[in-house]
């Protein structure tokens, strides 16, 4: 609980499947924030520890606390320990949180009990859920393309019913006619959320949004079930894997064509396995200065991007490795090592960390289906 709050602070959180975009959205949001001289704290989550999404929003400046080890429903007490660490450090009016993407649920098991527990501390902003567009339009039979399995969309279809605003993210990507086909597709679906597209990256459409984050304040209308069983499994499906690797190289070398080359060697690797990409994301560091290279993939039929490149080139430095896609955890790890292995062959490489498991039954701490 904030200890040091006189006024109440604002709770927004952000979810969204794995690879939507919730970072980028989160990260556009609070730097617009911090330029109208608003505190702003913000809290990323994984099932793991060695979070690429950490790593990106402190290269930005930004205080964040990380939460690991399980998503923000089952470590509800973790959240808020975590919302006092930024309240004694930065102070924030607002905090935003990044749910895990394969996590649902969470107006019941995070902001009815926040507002029901908390209340006297926390305003609860509406619940955004962000859609990748591509992703978004094969899960709804708009376009044709690998899909997940019907328990993986079982958590997909969870998240955008329980959202009080489905934000169709990536618009820069789309034609007018699909955004609006889409648009129509998830309001016949979803009749109860609000529907807006924006670009996270450009910009588009943001303002209307960002003026109901800070303005209006969560639905009260009752929390969809859930039928944890299938939750579960569906989560379970997905394998999740994260790594870092410190390397060392014999001389210089260009880092952003390292990381195009084990992106695509996975890829190719994953999709002769048949294991559908919900998101891979790298980030590469030099041990010296505050330079990060950062490349995403969020589908097997995509293109890799490097969204933040090295100025220069480097001879040493930690690589970060977070890939979740639907697959045995051990062929992501098989395919992790083998290909880290061959690309890094001359340099001297230690394996700081590797982690590839099924995420475990989500057990909610608390779970308030009405507010
Ligand atoms: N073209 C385009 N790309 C975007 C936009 N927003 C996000 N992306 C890209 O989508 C990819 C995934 O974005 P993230 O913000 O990491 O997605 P996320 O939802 O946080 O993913 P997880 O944390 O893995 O669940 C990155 O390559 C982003 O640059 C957008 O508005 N337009
Ligand atoms: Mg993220």
């Amino acid at each position: 609980m904030p200890e040091t709050s006189l006024t109440k602070a604002r709770y927004i959180m952000i979810g969204g499947f794995l690879g939507a975009g919730k970072t980028t959205a989160i990260l556009q949001f609070a730097k617009r924030l911090h330029e109208q001289g608003v505190q702003v704290g913000l809290i990323t989550n994984d099932q793991s520890i060695g979070l690429v999404d950490t790593a990106l929003l402190q290269s930005q400046g930004m205080p964040v606390e990380e939460i690991t080890g399980g998503c923000f429903c089952c470590r509800f007490q973790s959240l808020m320990d975590a919302a006092g660490n930024l309240t004694r450090t930065a102070a924030p009016e607002i905090f935003i949180a990044e749910p895990v993407g394969s996590c649902t649920d969470l107006r019941a098991a995070v902001s009815y009990p926040l507002r029901r527990i908390y209340g006297e501390d926390f305003e609860i902003a509406p619940l955004s859920v962000l859609v990748d567009p591509i992703r978004a339009m094969r899960v709804l039979g708009l376009d044709k393309g690998k899909a997940f399995s019907e328990k993986v969309l079982y958590v997909y279809g969870k998240q955008l019913e329980e959202a009080d605003i489905i934000l169709i993210n990536k618009v820069d990507l789309l034609t007018e006619a699909d955004c609006d086909r889409l648009r129509d597709a998830l309001h016949a679906a979803y009749p109860k959320a609000e529907i807006l597209s924006i670009s996270a990256r450009t910009g588009q459409g943001v303002d209307d949004w960002y003026e109901r984050l800070l303005q209006d304040e969560i639905d009260n209308r009752e929390a969809p079930e859930v039928d944890y069983e299938v939750y579960a499994d569906g989560e379970a499906l997905l394998g999740w894997l994260n790594a870092a690797v410190t390397l060392d190289a014999p001389a210089p070398f260009d880092g952003n064509a390292l990381l195009s080359r084990i992106a695509a060697a996975l890829q190719d690797r994953l999709a002769a396995e048949g294991a559908e990409i919900a998101h891979l994301k790298m980030t590469l560091s030099p041990g010296e200065g505050n330079d990060l290279a950062v490349l995403n993939l969020v589908r097997g039929d995509g293109i890799a991007e490097s969204i933040h490149r090295l100025q220069d080139e480097m001879e040493s430095g930690e690589l970060i490795i977070n890939l979740r896609a639907e697959t045995d955890p051990a062929i992501l790890r098989a395919a992790v090592e083998s290909i880290v292995g061959d690309m890094l062959v001359n340099f001297g490489v230690t394996l700081e960390h590797i982690e590839a498991f099924r995420p475990g039954k989500p057990m909610p701490t608390y779970r308030m289906a009405m507010a």
